[in-house]
């Protein structure tokens, strides 16, 4: 069995979680779920960042102390991973003991090996994105774009870890490992970065200015520049599971791949003397109709509340439909109902109960066995094994959103199947023949309509179960076997019908 170790980026708690965080953590799961479906022991970690002055200034205007701040709001993404059926295996925060250990021990190891040093610095510094900033970041006009917020300057003693005696081994490690960086084009954004020469990177921040931190080994005047002790939880998970070391995926956004995850995380290991991950999957950011999520604004979606009114795996679905893995996408609920009615709605769902309804009616709720395979059976069966290749391997290549689109094309084949062989007609005749292929076509739908709904099982986990409950089928962990064609569902019961896909409420005021 082949180790898999995936982790999505751990969130500041210094807001509650929105679209955004949702998708990252429903895409992660995506990539986990198939690849245990492919029969990988897979470790999938999940989290959040409750260190750093951005937390700190939440809980004092919240008037609460930071680590109270961090208890409320970290349930807060603990609930919403169980809300949106994430499988995560484990949920790290910043904050336990089991993570200040690793950060400690890794900065001590750096400190005695020489590769962190102290020394005086004098610049201008952004809280909002907690760096300092050079004049390279100013705008043309000389002023500090605005997502660095207020910018102020100072001088001050600090720690720095040397990163710059590492560039050269970076930029060859990048060009020796192609696949390091997922979508490929952004590779080439990490190697433009490096093309300038990396400053060292000051990894303390005085207790004057920030308490709200791992205090240094070496120095209790200071704590951890938040992005170091971050970076190394994924880690630390996996500190007594070293099985699962190198990681084989961070999945990130594409705001924190350079330099974070593809310049400090690598050389950061590497000077502990530590493999670097074998990949980072940065994905592109969601707009709420046209315009950037803000909370200030009130332009976001409440991920939570979007899955309590329209269904968990509606929006597990959309997210993963709408958006291809790297791009960016526009969320608008327009859209999202479009997809709902015309996919969801009256593509599967029309499936699932037709086949119900059909088997109920024609065959006494029990599924026969197919007796013949004419040019119709044979031409769907074609297109399933078409099918099933290619969303295989557009899944392998994170290409979910055409996964989709494939499977979702089989379902519209096999409701146009009915149609053609029209079971309501056969069923009204008296012939032998007729009788035959009536349960022929009720055998193949309700076949095909497992096989279809067995590729949608890493995307939507729980409308899979409740389709292959209704069809009185219990499904295996693996996909190994379960997608071949084959009569498994021979003699099983179903149910009469099924609500998978409820007209939403509002849908059609919303439409407008
Ligand atoms: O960056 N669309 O935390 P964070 C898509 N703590 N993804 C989005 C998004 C959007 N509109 N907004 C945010 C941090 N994200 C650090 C990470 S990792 C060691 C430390 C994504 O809460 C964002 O790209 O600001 C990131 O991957 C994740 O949500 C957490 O963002």
């Amino acid at each position: 069995m082949k180790n898999f170790y995936i982790t999505t980026a751990i969130d500041y708690v210094n807001g509650s979680p929105h679209l955004g965080h949702a998708y990252e953590k429903v895409l992660t799961d995506v990539i986990a779920r198939f690849r245990r479906l492919m029969g990988d022991n897979v470790y999938f970690l999940t989290g959040v960042d409750e260190h750093g002055q951005k937390v700190q200034q939440s809980a004092k205007k919240r008037g609460i102390p930071p680590q109270q701040f961090c208890d409320e709001v970290s349930e807060e993404f603990r609930a919403l991973c169980k809300k949106l059926n994430i499988s995560n295996n484990d949920f790290i925060r910043t904050t336990e003991e089991r993570h200040k250990k690793v950060v400690c021990e890794l900065l001590q190891k750096l400190y005695d090996k020489g590769e962190i040093y102290k020394a005086e610095y004098k610049g201008f510094y952004s809280t909002r994105q907690e760096q300092f900033l050079q004049d390279k970041d100013r705008n043309p006009d000389g002023t500090w774009p605005e997502i660095f917020g207020e910018v102020t300057e100072i001088i001050e003693a600090n720690y720095f870890f040397k990163l710059q005696q590492y560039q050269t081994w970076l930029v060859d490690h990048l060009k020796a490992n192609e696949n390091f960086v997922f979508p490929r084009y952004r590779q080439k954004q990490v190697l433009e970065f490096l093309s300038e020469p990396l400053n060292d990177l000051c990894i303390s921040r005085p207790k004057s200015r920030l308490e709200w931190g791992i205090t240094l080994p070496f120095d209790e005047d200071f704590v951890t520049y938040v992005w170091f002790d971050a970076l190394v939880n994924y880690y630390t998970a996996v500190i007594d599971k070293p099985e699962f070391w190198p990681a084989d995926f961070h999945v990130i956004g594409k705001d924190i791949l350079v330099p974070p995850h593809a310049v400090y995380w690598p050389i950061m290991l590497k000077a502990a003397g530590i493999e670097p991950p074998k990949s980072l999957l940065a994905h592109g950011w969601w707009s709420i109709n046209g315009s950037k999520m803000s909370k200030s604004t009130g332009n976001f979606v409440d991920a939570a509340e979007f899955a309590d009114k329209y269904g968990v795996d509606a929006l597990r679905y959309f997210m993963i439909r709408e958006m291809s893995v790297g791009q960016d996408s526009d969320f608008s609920l327009a859209q999202f109902l479009a997809r709902y009615n015309a996919e969801l709605a009256n593509n599967l769902g029309n499936l699932v109960n037709r086949v119900l309804n059909m088997t109920t009616r024609f065959s006494a709720g029990v599924l026969p066995a197919p007796e013949v395979s004419e040019q119709p059976e044979q031409d769907l069966q074609a297109l399933w094994i078409k099918t099933r290749d290619e969303v295989i391997t557009l899944h392998e290549g994170f290409q979910f959103h055409s996964a989709l689109e494939r499977t979702f094309g089989f379902i519209t084949a096999t409701n146009a199947y009915i149609q053609t062989r029209a079971p309501w007609t056969l069923a009204k005749s008296t012939e032998a023949k007729d009788a035959v292929l009536l349960r022929t076509t009720l055998a193949t739908i309700a076949e095909a309509l497992r096989l279809g709904v067995t590729l949608l099982q890493a995307v939507m986990p729980g409308t899979t179960e409740k389709i292959q409950s209704v069809l009185g089928y219990t499904a295996g962990a693996v996909w190994k076997d379960e997608l071949e064609w084959g009569s498994r569902l021979t003699g099983s019961k179903v149910a009469e019908t099924a609500i998978l896909f409820p007209r939403p409420e509002g849908d059609k005021a919303a439409k407008k």
